[in-house]
């Protein structure tokens, strides 16, 4: 039987995010006890090679997953649409998001709060009637954590997907596909990286790529989860999201 732990890292510059440090990077995965050493060297390779700066806090936690905790689920489908500048992204979210309930002064404010954020750690819960925020977490915010692929579903997966041999989409699509499951109705998610300015939106189970998502250059970025206020229970989403051990495909 699989020894299965969880590995997370998180890297800041000016001391400790809780602190005030600034965030330089991150990282999660769910490994078998053989891999730890590895995956512990390669994330603090990245955390130390970050484009975001150089470090002075790095954080490495382990914790090692129960067999019966463990819960498995399904990738959301992936699309790529086609947003040739970041002066259409508006444009293009709301063509895209029309099916939801989203009032379009809330999109577009989330939009702009989004692609500014250099302040919050993890992402925000918003209603989406009011479009207001109700995680009550401050600037620490909701840190999807304890979720990977199985490795050989992964294999699999990728196999007729070009757009898909990048371990920042990978990584994405199986957080993206965490917070679908938890129960959120749509998460709309820009890279703070500077290079890295292709975002996404997850809703109706499909991961949709959307490039220029922000301008290239900006060290500026957010996670936003949109749920439904009058039905959900906080508690419980935020507890799934944050500590309930989740592997993308594969079985126990
Ligand atoms: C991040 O850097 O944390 C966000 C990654 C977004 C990936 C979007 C994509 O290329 O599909
Ligand atoms: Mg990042």
């Amino acid at each position: 039987m699989e020894k299965w732990y969880s590995i997370r890292m998180r890297a800041s510059e000016g001391g400790p995010h809780e602190k005030g440090g600034c965030h330089i990077s991150g990282a999660e995965r769910i490994i078998e006890e053989k891999e730890l050493e590895q995956v512990a060297a390669n994330m603090i390779n990245r955390a130390l090679t970050h484009s975001r700066g150089e470090p002075d806090f790095i954080s490495l936690k382990v914790d090692k997953i129960e067999q019966e905790a463990m819960h498995i689920i399904s990738p959301v489908q992936v699309q790529k649409i086609d947003n040739k500048t970041q002066s259409e992204t508006k444009e293009v979210l709301k063509k895209l998001l029309a099916p939801l309930s989203l009032k379009e002064e809330v999109l577009f404010s989330l939009y702009d709060w989004m692609i500014e954020d250099d302040q919050t750690r993890g992402a925000i819960i918003v209603d989406i009637h009011s479009g207001k925020r109700i995680d009550n977490q401050g600037l620490s915010g909701v840190r999807v954590s304890h979720f990977d692929w199985d490795k050989s579903f992964r294999k699999k997966w990728v196999r007729n997907k070009n757009d898909f041999h990048n371990e920042r989409r990978l990584e994405a699509v199986a957080l993206a596909s965490k917070v679908a499951k938890a129960g959120t109705i749509c998460e709309l998610c820009c890279s703070d990286d500077p290079e890295y300015t292709t975002g996404y939106v997850t809703f109706q189970h499909t991961y949709v790529q959307i490039p220029n998502m922000k301008k290239k250059g900006v060290p500026r970025g957010g996670r936003v989860f949109l749920v439904d206020a009058s039905t959900i229970d906080l508690d419980a989403y935020m507890h799934y999201l944050e500590k309930t051990p989740v592997l993308i495909g594969g079985s126990k």
